[in-house]
């Protein structure tokens, strides 16, 4: 990790800078992959399984059979523990409903908002080296909540034409039962567009590789909503002098193993623990089974050694991490100070592996600084606030001559009309 003591301020923007990935390149390849799931549907899409995931399905749709037979391949205590997740995943979504909302603005006037789920969603797990099956949990079970009346999920297959029996198992506990077998950029516009099997959706949630992130930007612009700009994971842990370097390193390292371009940032005012936390990170380093990836990710990484906590405070805010761990004795304190982080973890117990499975807060979060404006999925996510207003006869009295005086004023003598020959009739009565 590279070290810096006492950065000055106007070195800090430069120093906080993610690396650009420049998807423009990017784009010129998938385009043509999405311009072919548009003109042929289901045949281009497995086409494409077949050139990117190397193997020729007989149906990309998963049937009952292999939903139900998922269990049997997992342990009981790995059935427990996404029981367990499932359970308070469900339980803090389902208290971020919101009540519908009734205002009687002015005596007559009743303007009204509620929640309405978005008919149709996808959501895209990943494939590769590691299946993040906990992604299914965080996207489907905020989905279910919301009462999304489609919900369809897509994957790619491996080798062998199959799922990991983790993603079945957690889609099956959630409640998913439209799972298609196919993934990347063509899995991505299959969502946006429909095909013969999947259905064209209304919004797509979910990490990806570079193609799928540049699919979900390239759709967004024509056919349907996505959930948020996705970048590399990050984390900024903050320590102060108490706090156990074996801890720090092992979050540091959780944040490190997810990738090379990983992004792993750890301030402190305390240079002290600086050469233990040297040496746990190395002695943590060498057993994990990923080490390669971390110890890459860990060479671009950042040491930030600051004088004060106020300074912390400033950089932490000016970094906008996506995920944020303060490690210190007054974590509270610390975090109500913060105004853009994506998700915060308070205190030595609190390790970001709790909310990146099952403490029951959502691990989809902003990246690449985007927590500066943007919120992680939420239920939020999967629903719209639709407005209503009635109006009655002496409501409209109250309020009409004011709008017609705003119209006039616009020269909008339609709108003006809308409200005059209401009140006309009225006065004919
Ligand atoms: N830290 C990741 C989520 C994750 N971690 C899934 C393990 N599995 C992004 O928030
Ligand atoms: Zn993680």
């Amino acid at each position: 990790m590279k070290e810096y003591y006492n950065p000055n301020r106007e070195s800090w923007k430069e120093l906080l800078e993610r690396p650009t990935i420049s998807l423009k390149e990017i784009r010129t390849v998938v385009q043509p992959i999405i311009d072919a799931i548009i003109e042929k549907g289901d045949e281009a899409l497995t086409a494409y399984t077949r050139k990117f995931d190397g193997v020729e399905l007989e149906n990309m749709l998963v049937t009952e059979a292999e939903i139900k037979g998922a269990a049997k391949h997992l342990t009981t205590e790995l059935k427990e523990a996404i029981k367990v997740a499932h359970k308070n995943i469900a339980k803090f979504h389902k208290a971020q409903q919101i009540k519908p909302l009734k205002v009687e603005t002015m005596e007559g006037v009743i303007c009204e908002r509620k929640s309405v789920a978005i008919p149709k969603v996808g959501l895209y797990i990943p494939g590769g080296s590691a299946p993040l099956f906990s992604t299914v949990l965080m996207l489907a079970i905020p989905a279910k909540i919301a009462g999304c009346r489609e919900i369809v999920l897509c994957s790619p297959p491996n080798k062998e034409g199959n799922l990991h029996p983790a993603i079945l198992y957690a889609a099956q506990l959630s409640g998913i039962t439209k799972i298609i077998k196919a993934g990347g950029a063509q899995a991505i516009a299959a969502m946006a567009y429909g095909t013969e099997t999947i259905p064209k959706v209304d919004k797509i949630f979910g990490p990806g590789n570079q193609y799928v992130t540049a699919a979900k930007q390239l759709v967004s612009l024509d056919a349907v909503a996505i959930d948020m700009p996705a970048g590399p994971s990050e984390v900024l842990v903050y320590a102060d002098e108490d706090a156990n370097p074996a801890f720090i390193a092992a979050d540091l390292l959780s944040q490190a193993e997810h990738g090379v371009d990983s992004q792993v940032v750890f301030v402190t005012i305390n240079d002290e623990i600086l050469s233990d936390l040297q040496k746990e990170i190395y002695n943590q380093l060498r057993e994990l089974p990923r080490w390669e990836i971390a110890d890459r990710c860990l060479q671009n990484s950042l040491v930030i050694i600051l004088k004060t906590e106020e300074e912390a405070i400033d950089l932490i805010n000016a970094y906008a991490p996506e995920h944020l761990i303060f490690l210190c004795k007054n974590a509270r304190e610390m975090a109500d100070k913060i105004e853009n982080a994506g998700s915060i973890f308070l205190g030595y117990f609190t390790p970001e592996s709790a909310g990146d499975y099952a403490s029951g807060t959502n691990h989809t979060l902003p990246t690449n600084g985007a927590a500066r404006a943007y919120s992680g999925v939420s239920l939020d996510s999967f629903v719209k606030n639709i407005t209503y207003q009635e109006i009655t006869e002496t409501g409209l009295k109250n309020l009409g001559p004011h709008v017609e005086e705003m119209a006039a004023a616009e020269s909008l003598q339609a709108h003006k009309n809308a409200v005059t020959v209401r009140l006309n009739s009225l006065k004919n009565k």
